[in-house]
């Protein structure tokens, strides 16, 4: 076996999360890595469906996310984790349930007017009209990591390059 570990993306809605997650994972995966991927269309549809978007909420799912990435890593799996998680408390938290080394946390910065404009799925222009409430980076905070491991600029930077960077980053540390 490989060694197991978290990565831990987090950035506002819109700022390529999960394309980044996935396609990464799909790298990792050709290499023959056991790799598994949490974002919201697996767990805020089933385990986390109780869940709404209010402060208190998003807590618990990232609490939740914490505790099932933790799981997949003791059954031995690369883990990648696709969520706003905009509190960083709640990502200390996270990052504190895992051993020294085990948890890298990927800042996948984006200007919000980016986020914004790409607004792939119309929810910006709802949340501004005030069809969404507690909307990240718009009625809702979003608190930058202090201390990231990984810092991709994906405004600047193609997928491409930014999956070719965490490799990198994971090679030179002899993760993979
Ligand atoms: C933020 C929301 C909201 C509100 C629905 N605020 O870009 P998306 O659509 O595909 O990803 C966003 C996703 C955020 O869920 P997370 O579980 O990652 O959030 S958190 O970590 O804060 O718990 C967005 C959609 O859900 N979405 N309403 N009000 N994003």
């Amino acid at each position: 076996g490989h060694k197991s570990f978290v990565l831990w993306f987090t950035g506002l809605s819109g700022s390529g999360k999960s394309t980044l997650a996935n396609a990464l994972e799909m790298k990792l995966h050709k290499c023959g890595l056991s790799t598994y991927l949490l974002d919201g269309d697996n767990i805020r549809r089933g385990l986390n469906a109780d869940l709404s978007f209010s402060s208190s909420d998003r807590k618990e799912n990232i609490r939740r996310v914490g505790e099932v990435a933790k799981l997949f890593v003791d059954a031995g799996c690369i883990v990648l984790t696709a969520f706003i998680s905009p509190f960083e408390e709640e990502r200390k938290k996270v990052r504190s349930m895992f051993h020294h080394n085990e948890f890298i946390e990927i800042y996948v910065k984006c200007p919000l007017e980016i986020c914004e404009q790409r607004d792939p799925k119309g929810l910006y222009k709802l949340a501004r009209i005030g069809k969404i409430k507690d909307f990240t980076g718009i009625s809702s905070p979003y608190e930058p990591p202090q201390n990231p491991d990984i810092i991709v600029d994906t405004h600047q930077l193609t997928i491409e390059e930014n999956v070719r960077e965490i490799v990198s980053y994971l090679q030179q540390r002899n993760y993979i």
